[in-house]
């Protein structure tokens, strides 16, 4: 096992990882930025280093300091959490070169990953089914109207260095084809400098399901079920579930096995999760593969009975999976609220500031995750996810019985938060029979798809 661990986040995430670290036996090192001096990981960490001011790109994204900070701090490896970079090729690859073990699979994987229609190829190669769509990139407005003809409309043109909706238009006609080619051609240029494209048709009212793999270094790779993260916002996620209410058991099967098989063929090791739109009929598709450990892995570690931050530490240093697909039986059902710092009622306008009070539920079945306390400024840099609640039960009533008490138990004085729709999600007559998709919240705030979609 490692001696010392570098954690390249903040927030929530970053204490998660010293948790385990702990529980480990593992030291820490804390990384933070200027405005983030009282913040607890920096507080939690056996010893805390300072890598720059308040922006990210100052601090957080500055992959130098980050790697002088590990040299300076003798580590044996660094967990990069989520965001940031967390799914940066190139980061992997300089902690790879500088002998510093990258908690998190190899930057091949990584790369073959970001880029969307590599994934999407890989895919049609391992034999997981993947959306119809065009062979590869679109290189320009005659070739995606060519596409479009064959696909037929609705068609979805997505960046290819996208990813969680960014970089990506649908379009329903020639017209709006043309126009959306060109604007996320643009985006996509400017978001990530790289201005690739590629097509698929449009499925319409998806579910988003999502499966947890794991891999170690020996070539072992099992799932853990799936997440379905239905209720979004402009590709915010608001709540996540575990099990799906809509997925069977035989469903499951398929899913997972499929998940493995491209997992595989990438020769994946460590977390990774491997996203799916699955239609009103069942037919699923792959969509993308995220390389890191994601913000809902709690709900997945309830109803599994897993640590997956330990697993993907002790799968980095060299440890064998301690279990095998038949091992893995899920139990009872969990779900996560994302609190966030923002007010619903004023278009999800950001609130940070100071927070006077800060008491969260607990009780039976009762998980939060938060790196907030009563007294703690919430700085306007980062993103507003303030905390995650999660409840556990024997069957998916009970755990949405318990988030509903526990949301009415949460009290959050100083700043505005998401916790009122949470509990109208959870009110919700059509959330609570399991019926919903992508489409549900824009529905309950009474919003146009289309606007939803923007
Ligand atoms: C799609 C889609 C429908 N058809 N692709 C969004 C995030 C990124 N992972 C891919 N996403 C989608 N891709 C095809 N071919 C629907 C989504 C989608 C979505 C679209 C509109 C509004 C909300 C959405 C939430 C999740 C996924």
């Amino acid at each position: 096992m490692f001696d010392k661990i570098l954690i390249a986040n903040r927030g929530e995430i970053a204490l998660r990882i010293i948790r385990a670290c702990k529980e480990l036996g593992v030291r820490t090192l804390a990384v933070y930025s200027e405005v983030d001096v009282d913040s607890l990981h920096v507080q939690l960490a056996d010893e805390a280093i300072c890598i720059g001011s308040a922006a990210s790109t100052e601090s957080y994204l500055k992959i130098d300091r980050i790697i002088s900070a590990a040299e300076v701090g003798d580590v044996d490896a660094i967990h990069p959490g989520y965001g940031f970079l967390a799914e940066n090729a190139h980061f992997a690859e300089i902690c790879e070169n500088c002998n510093i073990k990258f908690i998190g699979p190899s930057s091949t994987a990584i790369r073959s990953m970001g880029d969307k229609a590599k994934a999407r190829e890989a895919a049609r190669k391992a034999g997981v089914p993947i959306v119809p769509g065009s062979e590869g990139l679109v290189d320009n407005e005659q070739e995606a109207l060519r596409v479009a003809k064959k696909l037929g409309y609705p068609v979805m043109i997505k960046a290819v260095a996208g990813g969680g909706g960014r970089g990506m238009r649908a379009a329903h006609n020639d017209v709006s084809l043309v126009k959306g080619f060109y604007t996320a051609k643009t985006e996509a240029e400017r978001a990530f400098n790289n201005p690739a494209i590629y097509m698929e048709k449009l499925i319409e009212d998806p579910h988003h399901i999502e499966f947890q793999i794991l891999g170690d270094q020996h070539g072992n790779i099992v799932h853990l079920g799936e997440r379905e993260c239905s209720v979004q916002r402009r590709h915010q996620k608001i709540t996540e579930e575990c099990p799906s209410p809509f997925i069977t058991p035989s469903l499951r099967k398929q899913m997972g096995k499929a998940a493995i098989r491209l997992a595989s063929a990438v020769k994946y090791s460590n977390a990774g999760t491997i996203e799916f739109l699955v239609d009103g009929k069942g037919a699923f598709y792959f969509l993308e593969m995220n390389t890191r450990i994601q913000v809902e892995h709690p709900v997945t570690e309830e109803v599994y009975n897993v640590d997956l931050v330990k697993l993907q530490i002790q799968i980095a240093s060299g440890s064998k999976l301690p279990f095998s697909q038949g091992d893995l039986v899920p139990k009872g059902a969990a779900i996560e609220c994302r609190i966030n710092a923002e007010d619903p009622a004023a278009n999800f306008m950001p609130s940070p500031g100071r927070v006077d009070l800060f008491y969260m539920p607990g009780g039976r079945g009762v998980r939060v995750d938060s790196h907030v306390y009563s007294g703690y400024t919430i700085p306007p840099t980062y993103d507003s996810m303030i905390g995650k609640l999660i409840t556990f039960g024997h069957d998916r009533r009970e755990a949405l019985d318990r988030m509903a008490r526990a949301l009415d138990e949460c009290v959050v004085k100083g700043i505005k938060t998401t916790i009122p729709l949470l509990k109208a999600v959870l009110r919700d007559p059509d959330f609570r029979r399991g019926q919903y998709n992508l489409d549900f919240l824009g529905r309950l705030l009474g919003i146009k798809k289309e606007q939803a979609e923007e």
